[in-house]
């Protein structure tokens, strides 16, 4: 199937891609400027933007990656603001939020959002908890990737092969729900 993956990051398209295309589909990115409300909840906004691409696409088979990075002490900062903290504070400010403080964990997590010519709606879901270094470390990956390190690794999402990162990423989880569901649906 041809899916287009409404997005401005290449980074997911490439995630997405590694994933997809060896099981058929064929995964392209579309900039089709869909509102990105500001909402409470990454499904809140995923919601949002199937209904906006239901009514202006809705003949194309379309995706849309709403992700955030939660962490714990700075009670789930920046979260569904990652986007927003990534423009003004960048990683290098959410590390000077946290200090030096032994309390590092965290979480990403990311919801996918299909769009069916059928109008069929569906949600996914995947996270990955870690840690956040304490300075940024690689150059693989995007984003908050150098500052974050999946539980269970040392490295940084940075410093993972992209098949590591998707096989242990909240992306790649939320995909793997993707890959089920199309999988079932035919
Ligand atoms: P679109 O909304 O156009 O898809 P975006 O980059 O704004 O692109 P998000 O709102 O989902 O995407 O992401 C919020 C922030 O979190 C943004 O700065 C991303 O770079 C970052 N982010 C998302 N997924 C990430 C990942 O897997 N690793 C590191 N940072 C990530």
């Amino acid at each position: 199937m041809e899916l287009g993956l409404v997005t401005s990051n290449a980074g997911k398209v490439h995630e997405l891609a590694a994933v997809l295309e060896p099981l058929g589909h064929e995964v392209t990115q579309r900039e089709l400027g869909y509102p990105e409300v500001q909402a409470p909840t990454l499904e809140a906004v995923v919601e949002f933007g199937l209904e906006w691409l239901a009514q202006h696409h809705p003949d194309e088979a379309l995706l849309i990656d709403d992700a955030g990075l939660f962490v714990d002490a700075l009670g789930g900062f920046p979260g569904v603001y990652s986007r927003h903290a990534w423009d003004t504070i960048g990683p290098a400010g959410v590390l000077a939020l946290l200090g030096n403080g032994e309390e590092r964990s965290a979480e990403f997590r990311c919801v996918l959002g299909l769009l069916l010519p059928d109008g069929v709606h569906q949600l996914f879901h995947g996270s990955c908890r870690g840690s956040i270094t304490r300075v940024p470390r690689g150059d693989g990956g995007f984003g908050y990737d150098p500052i974050f390190i999946p539980k269970g690794d040392e490295r940084t999402f940075a410093e993972l092969p992209l098949a590591e990162k998707n096989g242990v990423s909240h992306r790649g989880r939320a995909l793997a729900e993707l890959v089920e569901y199309l999988g079932t649906s035919g």
